[in-house]
């Protein structure tokens, strides 16, 4: 059975991964405008990725005897400068739901869960994929610069980057 507490704050994680898939979203829906096809597959397949991270949460709740809240969502960000200062969104992004996660765990250690401290490991994990994912893709693209060609082949091969990175027992 989860505290209040407990229940409360993987609440607020729920609405934090459904914010995550619809900034996402948008990012993906600006890139297909753009001409940025790969990197559109790419952030369309992370939008998935939120939501199920974000179902997985919800249903845990359930699980454990609590009620899994369906928030209302902010509309995201409508216009990116650029793919560049788009990624470098995402990244800033991971790192606070990293930062989230991680007060989550804190609580549950207070709080003595440990079932759903046991729970949200994957969580943990999961997170250090995700920015590792962005900075490696960051760099890249501070090595492309202005170069066309450079982002030509990029937008080709970031389109299966996200499943390729991680590795076979990671992948959802
Ligand atoms: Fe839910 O993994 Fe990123 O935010």
């Amino acid at each position: 059975m989860l505290s209040p507490k407990i229940e409360k704050a993987l609440n607020e994680q729920v609405l934090l991964e459904a914010e995550s898939s619809q900034i996402y979203l948008a990012m993906a829906s600006w890139a297909e405008v753009e001409g940025f096809s790969g990197v559109a597959a790419f952030l369309f397949q992370h939008s998935d990725e939120e939501r199920l991270h974000m179902l997985k949460l919800l249903k845990f709740v359930n699980e454990r005897g609590g009620h899994g809240t369906v928030p209302a969502l902010k509309a995201p960000s409508l216009k990116y400068k650029g793919v560049k200062e788009l990624f470098q969104q995402v990244l800033d992004h991971e790192i606070l739901v990293s930062t989230e996660i991680n007060k989550l765990v804190d609580i549950c250690l207070k709080e003595k869960d440990y079932t759903t401290h046991n729970f949200l490991q994957w969580y943990v994990s999961e997170q250090i994929e995700e920015e590792a994912l962005a900075r490696l893709i960051l760099d890249k693209l501070k090595m492309i610069g202005a170069d066309k060609s450079g982002m030509y082949f990029f937008d080709r091969d970031i389109a299966t980057m996200g499943a390729a990175e991680k590795a076979p027992a990671e992948k959802k």
